[in-house]
């Protein structure tokens, strides 16, 4: 066994133009006419089935497309290059389709997988959501009272290796790359199913990798470790959660010889897994040129007005979907504390919360969403002077169109996650802040904040420094927080979601000369 040297993977930080054009050229340059396969828990269209528009008139079916950034900046990628996408179904309509779109070259084949026993993708969804998700943000408290069944869990992960073995085997060899905490042991199935030598098999982590201790309440973590010991490339969001990964290997397996850790790779047997760290980053062009559309401006102007929200408030934002591990209770306690501290403050500072539900079918987030609502409400009870009331909340999806003007028309976000990968708001409203001063509140707890040195970090943990921070922060003069805002700025343009891309793309080549 190898004792880690702990340096730094360095991703391609390289100030070229990156896109999804030029990030499918360095597809193109590496790997030539090879494929790309992409595989992900959920499908990155909704399928609208045909709808009735009259006694002889039906509407065809349409795609739109959720507003998640990972997924669509993929699904661009995928219209430069071509490939294959497999996910699960999540909406109506046939089990494949053709993805394209006007003004993009290529099209891709979206596959939908769907269990024949439903009872096993119930038994994998709550292994995924009830179980690792807690374990992995460092909440064993909320693993639910029946966390799942791993053989579903292994089921599932069998179906994805199934589709990918028949899929490879149509188009000849490829590139795959799969995706996040709900799909890790799919290397490990295709490995057996294939009768040709597998093409490189990479895997992004986009969830925080726990310390050890909280790694330990998970019976099946060396089956899962030595599941993802079969892909080539592993990527994970930051150093740390790549150095606990790589503790983690030391610590399950320091006595397997076929086992050896290295700062940047593992080897398992003949075989040379690279294990990097790539930060994701969004699109800032898109977020850019979004907040300063005139006619989503005005639509954002008309969506705080129906919140009956006046431009004479500080607007402070949140965008997250309604997760335990976003921090919703410790936001209002900060808010709590700055109203108390400074109580000129009431009537002058309101929290949008743009607050979509998520996994409302497990009991934990029912009973946490409930809560939510409930805190909500007692502390706007509490706040309240005239027909003024501190939190709006809004349970939806809002588009993109729209949020990105309302970031810009935002004093600050308020990033409150007690444990978080990397999150992509912080970023999206950074991107949305050009030559304006909007203050981004970011969660010591998030990998954003590994990144974003200049950031003005608070700890939800610590209600009362963070609304002093708060207040502090909002008070300074304007010179400051666009200063502050262009060195960050600066930061997401180079750390882009397409440089994120571009540098894994080069990184699985890289991983493959060297590893075979
Ligand atoms: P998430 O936990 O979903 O992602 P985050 O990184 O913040 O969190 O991304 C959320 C995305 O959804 C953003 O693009 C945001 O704009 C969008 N979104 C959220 N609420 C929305 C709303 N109401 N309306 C419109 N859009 C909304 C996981 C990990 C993160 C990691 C990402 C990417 O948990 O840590 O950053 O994957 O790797």
């Amino acid at each position: 066994m190898t004792s880690p040297d702990r340096t730094r993977s360095k991703p391609d930080n390289s100030p070229r133009n990156w896109n999804a054009l030029t990030v499918s050229e360095c597809f193109r340059k590496h790997f030539g006419t090879k494929k790309l396969l992409v595989a992900t828990h959920r499908e990155p269209v909704i399928y609208q089935p045909s709808q009735s528009e009259g006694p002889s008139r039906k509407s065809p079916p349409k795609l739109r497309y959720p507003a998640g950034g990972v997924s669509q900046s993929l699904h661009r990628l995928l219209l430069q290059t071509g490939g294959d996408w497999i996910s699960l179904q999540n909406s109506p309509g046939p089990p494949t389709l053709s993805i394209s779109l006007p003004g993009f070259p290529a099209s891709y084949t979206l596959y939908r997988l769907s269990p024949k026993d439903p009872s096993r993708q119930e038994e994998y969804q709550r292994f995924s959501n009830d179980l690792l998700w807690p374990l992995f943000h460092e909440e064993p408290g909320r693993v639910g009272a029946r966390p799942g069944d791993f053989t579903g869990y292994e089921a599932v992960n069998r179906l994805f290796a199934e589709h990918i073995s028949r899929v490879a085997k149509d188009h000849g060899n490829g590139v795959l790359w799969i995706h996040d905490y709900q799909l890790s042991l799919v290397a490990k199935e295709l490995r057996s199913l294939l009768s040709f030598p597998p093409p490189p098999i990479a895997f992004f982590w986009h969830i925080p990798w726990p310390r050890q201790e909280f790694l330990t309440h998970l019976p099946e973590r060396r089956v899962l470790l030595d599941g993802l010991l079969d892909y080539d490339f592993l990527g994970f969001q930051t150093a740390l959660y790549r150095e606990r990964f790589l503790e983690s290997v030391e610590r399950e397996f320091g006595t397997d010889p076929r086992i050896s850790v290295f700062p940047d790779s593992v080897v398992k047997g003949n075989r040379r897994i690279h294990v990097g760290d790539y930060p994701i980053g969004v699109d800032p062009g898109r977020f850019e040129s979004l907040s300063l559309d005139q006619k989503g401006q005005a639509e954002a102007r008309t969506f705080l007005c129906e919140q009956g929200i006046s431009p004479d408030e500080v607007l402070l934002i949140s965008v997250d979907r309604m997760d335990y591990t976003k921090g919703f209770l410790k936001r209002l306690q900060i808010l709590e504390s700055l109203f108390q501290t400074y109580p000129e403050k009431v009537g002058r500072i309101r929290l949008l919360q743009i607050a979509p539900l998520t996994r409302s079918g497990h009991p934990t987030y029912q009973s946490y969403q409930k809560k939510v609502r409930e805190a909500v409400t007692t502390f706007n009870e509490r706040w309240k002077t005239g027909r003024w009331f501190p939190v709006v909340s809004i349970e939806r999806t809002v588009e993109h169109r729209i949020l990105a003007p309302l970031y810009r028309l935002a004093a600050g976000a308020l990033v409150t996650s007690t444990n978080d990968g990397m999150n992509l708001v912080a970023k999206e409203y950074l991107a949305a802040q050009k030559d304006e001063g909007g203050t981004l509140f970011l969660s010591r707890y998030t990998g954003a904040a590994q990144g974003l040195k200049e950031a003005v970090l608070i700890d939800p943990f610590d209600p009362a420094t963070s609304a002093a921070i708060l207040d502090r922060s909002l008070a300074e003069p304007a010179s400051i927080r666009k200063g502050r805002n262009k060195i960050l700025r600066e930061q997401i343009s180079r750390n882009n979601i397409f440089q994120w891309m571009g540098s894994i793309v080069t990184g699985i080549r890289e991983a493959e000369k060297r590893g075979r």
